[in-house]
Formats: C-alpha cells, sequence, structure tokens
C-alpha cells in the first residue's frame, strides 16, 4: 500500500491532470480515500469506465448527486469512439484556464500532459491503447503516436503517461468488499468465488435483469434463495461433475465469467448516498 502509494505520488507530481478511472457500477466505492491528500490540490477529472454496464436510472441519479459537488466527471464507455472523444475534450477544457495565462503573454502553451489512476480492472490500460490506437489509425497528415520512454503523444497539445498509477482498492465494509469482487478489483481467492457469485446472482434476481433470465433461460417468478438458484442455473448449463451431480464451484466461475463480460445485464450495485460525504 505504501509503496504503490508512493509511485502514484510520483506519478501524480509529473503531469498536469490527473484521469481517475473509476466503475460506474460503484461511483464512490471504486475510489480511494488516500488519493485525495496525494492529489494535494492537482486537478482531477473523475472518469466512470464501464458506463455501458451501469443502470441508466442510476448514472442519473449519480449524474444528480455529483452535480451538487465540485467534481468534474464523465461518464464513459471505453470501447466507444464518442465516449472517449468526449475525455480529451473535457480534459482540454479542465486546462484552459492554465492555457489562458500562457496565451496572454503570447506564449505557446506547453502540451498538457496527464495520467490515468485508479484501483485495478477498471480499465485503465484500455483507455490508453484505445487512445493511442485512435490517433495511430487516424487518417491524414498527422504522424502517428509516438512512444517516448514515458510520454504517448496523442496531439500537439497532449501528452499521456504510459503506464497508469493503481490504487490499492479501499475495503469499509463487507458488502464494498463483495461489490469490488464482483467488477474484479480483488481477486476471487480473497472472498471465495461461491460467495461472490452468490451475490451477484441475488443482485441480479432482485433487479429482475431480463438478460440474466434469458442468458441462462430462468423462471420470472418469486424470489429465491440464490445457492438454490444457482443449482438451478448449474443444470441448465449442464455443468456436472463425472458421478453426474452438479458442480456447483464449476457454475458459480461460470456465472463470474459472464458477469464480467458483460453478458448478464446492466449492476449498479452502489447508490448515491443522501449526505454530500466526500469520497
Ligand atoms: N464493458 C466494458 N468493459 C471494459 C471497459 N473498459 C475496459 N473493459 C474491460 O475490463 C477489463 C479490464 O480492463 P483493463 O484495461 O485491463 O483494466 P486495468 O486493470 O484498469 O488496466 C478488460 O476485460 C476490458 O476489456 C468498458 O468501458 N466497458
Ligand atoms: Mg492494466
Amino acid at each position: 500500500m505504501a509503496k504503490a502509494l508512493k509511485d502514484v505520488r510520483q506519478k501524480i507530481s509529473k503531469v498536469d491532470l490527473v484521469l481517475e478511472v473509476r466503475d460506474a457500477r460503484i461511483p464512490l466505492a471504486s475510489g480511494n480515500i488516500s488519493l485525495e491528500k496525494a492529489l494535494n490540490q492537482k486537478p482531477r477529472l473523475i472518469v466512470f469506465n464501464k458506463a455501458n454496464l451501469a443502470e441508466k436510472a442510476n448514472i442519473k441519479l449519480w449524474r444528480n448527486w455529483f452535480a451538487e459537488r465540485d467534481d468534474r466527471i464523465l461518464f464513459l464507455d471505453a470501447f466507444d469512439a464518442r465516449s472517449l472523444k468526449m475525455l480529451s475534450k473535457m480534459a482540454r477544457a479542465v486546462m484552459q484556464q492554465k492555457w489562458q495565462k500562457f496565451i496572454k503573454k503570447g506564449i505557446q502553451p506547453p502540451p498538457l500532459r496527464m495520467m490515468l489512476l485508479g484501483i485495478p480492472n477498471t480499465g485503465k490500460s484500455t483507455i490508453i491503447n484505445r487512445l493511442t490506437k485512435r490517433k495511430a489509425a487516424g487518417t491524414g497528415d498527422r504522424p502517428g503516436v509516438t512512444r517516448s520512454q514515458e510520454w504517448i503523444v496523442l496531439g500537439r497539445d497532449l501528452e499521456l503517461l504510459d503506464t497508469p498509477g493503481i490504487m490499492p482498492p479501499r475495503i469499509d465494509t463487507e458488502e464494498q468488499g463483495l461489490w469490488l469482487c464482483a467488477i474484479h478489483a480483488i481477486k476471487d481467492e480473497i472472498v471465495g468465488k461461491e460467495k461472490v457469485a452468490s451475490f451477484v446472482v441475488k443482485y441480479l434476481q432482485q433487479i429482475a435483469s431480463p438478460d440474466f433470465i434469458n442468458k441462462y433461460s430462468l423462471q420470472d417468478s418469486e424470489v429465491i434463495e440464490s445457492e438454490e438458484l444457482i443449482m438451478q442455473i448449474g443444470s441448465k448449463l449442464n455443468c456436472r461433475k463425472k458421478g453426474g451431480e452438479i458442480d456447483y464451484a464449476k457454475t458459480c466461475s461460470q456465472i463470474l465469467h459472464d458477469f464480467r463480460s458483460g453478458l448478464l445485464g446492466a449492476c449498479s450495485f452502489e447508490k448515491p448516498p443522501k449526505e454530500k460525504i466526500i469520497p
């Protein structure tokens, strides 16, 4: 934890803007309180990635919640080109103020240097790759991506640190631990696949996720115990041991795999709190 934070602090000191990548399904719990101090007044844009996996109505609630705060935020789908364009646009907007000083003095502003940072599995590498490829694949007379030792040049005015900063996940409650396991920011071994799968199934059942119901051809009826439902899914998938009985552990692995691939529908585990607390 201390070493990770030291590395993050070093990286932050080199950039003008920090893009903090969180998971849109757990907007606060995928942050880390230690970051606030490490940022030390550095401009930050909070990027809620995998917005395509979060419930639309909940994204709206979160937008309203954040609108009452000073944070600059963006809900992103890293695989959507338009969404990514917005990221660069917002990054430039954040830096306008700084650039104004240069422009007033008649000086060409230096390129905006930024970095991605966040807990594991939020999509940092994906965003870096997508930003890079988009430019490299661009048509016209623009040179392709230039990779210096540590800066990826995204344009004349934009540079990105080539490796993201990695924050340790913050776990305050057991429920948050399960959320973080579900989105795979924490290894399954910590809590156990069966417990994580059971939690995910319980949630999907509660919201009656149509993708979940269709994927495993479930009856859209009354809520049953997660364990019983997992057995049903095991049976539908014909996930059996040699002797013929349902392979519960294997079924759990399959459910988690499907969930993390986005095949079981959108899930907004965390709802905005009533208070405007600091994440
Ligand atoms: N559905 C969806 N999946 C994403 C998105 N961004 C990243 N992923 C997937 O999330 C997983 C983790 O991404 P990665 O970039 O390795 O995360 P990192 O650990 O933060 O670098 C990969 O399987 C990606 O394909 C997104 O916006 N939507
Ligand atoms: Mg990565």
